[in-house]
């Protein structure tokens, strides 16, 4: 029998950041005294200013999702055909490839990082291929030279899902500056978030008002329609929450720096665990995620027994991101979907756990879950 006691209360893999219900409740009055709710107000456009400057980006665009905001990332490049992805990311990865009916290809990804490999993209490349869609997955940053030269070699676009890694840096360069457009999530369960919502970030000035038509249906003024858009539009209340966020992701970012050494402490001495990828000294990272990788052979359980075992002490983590996507009923049937197209990815996709990661958790929070990973019997 265990002697360590389960926590009274569920520990969450994350929990949102709140800002203090006053901050909320003055902004509030500001937008009911003004009677303007949505459709590009106030607070809409200050955020789109407050968010340029905080990701160093030239061009940005806000939306009511991380979603729709991909999809019509993707419908303003016009992509076609076929985009080379990856099957380790959420669903709404390849999902906002089929919703533009283009045919997601999965490419395998790297050991390390996770995110695709970009020494594998060359050898999927068709002529139906439009472009890359790559994903920062936990943060981490993808190989962006090597992804452009690729994309530059054969005309290809390169779409950045970015929804992980909001205040990334590459020596000191915003992580949206990379490629032709990158998607960020504000999600309630990001670091930073507007409960919902999500932007596009992007160099191209004239892709500034393709995008924003294409957020509001199209619509370029009362007697003009001029493309098929859709309604992607941020509201006042979540672009307020968004302009007051702004203020917490720093400290709330170094919160989660202090457990991630934590974690890096207590299990970087156990066997068959591999920790969160490292980045390089030139990478500013965001702490967002703590994401471990349990290798069966050698810890002795597999990672599904581990995260069984933790529910029994009410530890909630998640198994970000298994199922692969391309083992979803919906792309199992696509060539790229073999599972040897897919070595690296299969075997992460058993291998990898999410444990709470959020500033709210302390220390000893974080020492008490690492002790029972380490207590587990094998
Ligand atoms: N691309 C990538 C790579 C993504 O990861 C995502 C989203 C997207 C695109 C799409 O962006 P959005 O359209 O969502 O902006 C969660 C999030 O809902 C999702 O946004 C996120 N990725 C994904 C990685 O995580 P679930 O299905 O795991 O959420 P859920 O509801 O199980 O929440 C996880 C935990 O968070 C809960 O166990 C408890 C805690 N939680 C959650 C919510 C919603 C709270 O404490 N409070 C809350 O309000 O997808």
């Amino acid at each position: 029998m265990s002697k360590i006691e389960p926590f009274k209360e569920k520990i969450f893999v994350t929990r949102p950041v709140l800002p203090a219900l006053e901050e909320v409740t003055e902004k509030l009055r500001e937008i009911w005294e003004s009677k303007w709710l949505t459709n590009g107000g106030k607070q809409h456009f200050a955020l789109e200013d407050e968010l340029k400057e905080f990701l160093k980006v030239p061009y940005l665009s806000v939306f009511n999702n991380g979603t729709i905001a991909l999809m019509v990332a993707v419908q303003s490049l016009r992509l076609q055909g076929d985009v080379i992805t990856t099957p380790f990311t959420f669903a709404a990865t390849p999902h906002v490839l089929s919703w533009n009916n283009i045919n997601p290809i999965f490419c395998d990804i790297d050991e390390e990082t996770m995110n695709i490999d970009a020494d594998k993209i060359e050898s999927m490349i068709t002529p139906r291929t439009s472009a890359i869609l790559a994903v920062h997955v936990f943060g981490t940053p993808c190989n962006v030279k090597k992804i452009q030269q690729v994309a530059d070699t054969y005309g290809l676009k390169v779409v950045y899902d970015a929804a992980h890694a909001f205040g990334v840096e590459i020596d000191g360069q915003g992580i949206g500056t990379f490629g032709d457009i990158s998607m960020f999530s504000f999600h309630a369960t990001k670091l930073y978030h507007t409960l919902e919502g999500g932007a596009l970030v992007f160099a191209d000035k004239n892709l500034k008002q393709r995008i924003d038509l294409l957020r509001n249906f199209g619509i370029k003024n009362e007697e003009e329609v001029v493309m098929p858009g859709i309604n992607g539009k941020l509201d006042e209340v979540r672009a307020a929450v968004g302009r007051i966020m702004l203020k917490y992701v720093e400290s709330e970012q170094a919160k989660r720096l202090a457990l991630h050494k934590v974690y890096d402490e207590e299990l970087g001495n156990v066997e068959g665990i591999t920790l969160m990828p490292k980045c390089g000294d030139n990478v500013k990272r965001n702490y967002q995620y703590y994401v471990i990788r349990i290798d069966e052979k050698v810890f002795g359980k597999s990672r599904d027994y581990v995260y069984d075992e933790l529910k029994k002490y009410n530890v909630y983590t998640r198994k970000y991101f298994h199922p692969l996507c391309s083992d979803y009923t919906c792309y199992r049937q696509l060539n790229s979907s073999r599972q040897d197209n897919l070595p690296v990815a299969t075997n992460i996709g058993k291998q990898v756990l999410s444990l709470p990661m959020y500033g709210e958790l302390t220390a000893d929070d974080v020492r008490k879950i690492c002790a029972m990973i380490r207590s587990i019997d094998r």
